[in-house]
């Protein structure tokens, strides 16, 4: 493959920008090769700098779960610049996605539009911190909800990926804050939230985790931790950032029959454009400034070509029969994927929810950051470039997501079927 101009930019990129990304897992550090600069992008497919064509399964890290480039987004997005890019200031825009919020979720009564997940995520724990009077947050290993200083405690996504215990620049008395325990693990759960030393204000859970590679939460787990923080008045913050709009129209909330106090979302409710949302019950959004104490703010939050982006999106993803045909999509790649996995690889395990799946280069079963990190992350990099240099974009990192999308044709997922066996076979010589 061609890679001369990706080459050539990432060279520019790197004397202007810290690694050349803006994003630290997108720089591929830990797959063993420099990052193809994409031009654009259509349904499953991405074009790099230099024309080579891409199958995509980052899309974008979920929000593109109708393909990219779809048409009722983008002329949804068109439309609404025709009225100008940001007011600073209410708009008609920002009712009508939080109306379809607040439908879709029945916890959410109200909902706080920012611009990422962290500042949703950040946003939600500051309030439980505001509402309960309390500090502690627990969290989970591997699990990531951002880079907000209190959440850099055993997080997932980029910091497992290059393994980074944590960050610099994250002061002892703001971690000492966070209390991060096992994934799945409800006898350290209980044992953790009933120790009175703790002055717990949140729990925040990735109700299906996707850091650390795809995790789903053990049966029972999510219905423990809810029971628990019901009963000790701690308040319980379903990280839905990926799951929203993903795990089902209701997200994992709705998919598990269980609700949160506040509910963190992004990705998917901005259509490809920044968007990220926290919400929950009114008497805890009532907290929120200008109606309460607890402040938070963002010169683009609500932004209105954003607010059209996640309106369009949205409206499309109540089509009835959307999930249900999207997940058989997923399940039928997976059992075939799984099937080549078993033939070529020694240890393999393929963990998926839905429309989201990670193949790990380990033993099962993996469900939980200690497991996960059997893996065999030098495997999985051999496996990405090999795929990458047969057109199929894979996430740079063992430890994320492989996102199927509406706009995945059954040729998509044969192509990449066969690449997988070509890839297996490459790697076993
Ligand atoms: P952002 O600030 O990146 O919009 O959202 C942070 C976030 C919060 N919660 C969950 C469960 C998330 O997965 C994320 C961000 N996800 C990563 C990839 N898994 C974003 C990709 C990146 O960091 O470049």
């Amino acid at each position: 493959m061609n890679t001369e101009k990706s080459t050539a930019l990432f060279a520019e990129a790197q004397r202007l920008i810290p690694g050349g990304v803006n994003s630290p897992v997108r720089a591929c550090k830990s797959v063993g090769c420099d990052p193809r600069f994409i031009q654009r992008a259509a349904g499953s497919k991405i074009y790099d700098a230099d024309g080579n064509e891409y199958i995509d399964f980052i899309c974008s890290w979920g929000p593109m779960i109708l393909g990219h480039n779809y048409p009722p987004i983008m002329d949804a997005i068109r439309k609404a610049m025709e009225d100008g890019a940001s007011f600073g200031a209410p708009c008609a825009r920002e009712v009508e996605l939080a109306r379809l919020v607040t439908e879709a979720l029945p916890s959410v009564d109200k909902v706080r539009f920012v611009s990422s997940g962290t500042e949703a995520t950040m946003s939600a724990v500051r309030l439980a911190r505001g509402y309960t009077g309390k500090k502690i947050i627990i969290k989970f290993d591997g699990c990531y909800h951002g880079h907000a200083d209190s959440f850099l405690v055993k997080a997932g996504s980029g910091v497992i990926t290059l393994g980074i215990p944590g960050s610099p620049g994250v002061p002892d008395d703001i971690v000492k804050n966070t209390v991060s325990i096992p994934y799945n693990n409800e006898e350290v759960l209980e044992k953790t939230l009933r120790d009175e030393s703790l002055d717990i204000a949140c729990v925040i859970v990735e109700p299906i985790a996707g850091n650390m590679g795809v995790v789903p939460p053990a049966p029972g787990f999510l219905q423990k931790l809810r029971d628990l923080t019901a009963e000790l008045g701690i308040v319980l913050i379903f990280d839905e950032v990926i799951t929203g709009f993903r795990a089902s129209y209701g997200g994992a909330q709705q998919k598990f029959g269980i609700m949160p106090d506040l509910t963190c979302l992004g990705k998917i409710i901005g259509g490809g454009l920044p968007v990220g949302a926290y919400g929950g019950k009114k008497e805890i959004m009532a907290q929120i400034s200008p109606e309460g104490p607890v402040y938070q703010a963002g010169t683009l939050s609500g932004n209105p070509l954003a607010m059209a982006a996640g309106t369009a999106t949205l409206t499309a993803l109540k089509e009835p029969g959307f999930y249900e045909k999207l997940d058989k999509k997923a399940a039928d790649f997976a059992e075939k994927l799984q099937g080549l996995a078993e033939k070529y690889l020694d240890e393999c395990t393929l963990n998926r929810q839905g429309s989201v799946m990670t193949l790990f280069f380990g033993k099962g079963p993996i469900v939980d950051y200690e497991s996960a990190m059997n893996a065999d992350t030098d495997k999985y990099a051999g496996f990405y470039r090999a795929m990458l240099d047969q057109g199929i974009y894979l996430a740079p990192s063992q430890f994320e997501g492989m996102f199927i999308s509406a706009a995945h044709s059954d040729d998509d997922l044969e192509k990449t079927l066969e690449m997988t066996e070509w890839s297996f076979k490459k790697l076993q010589k």
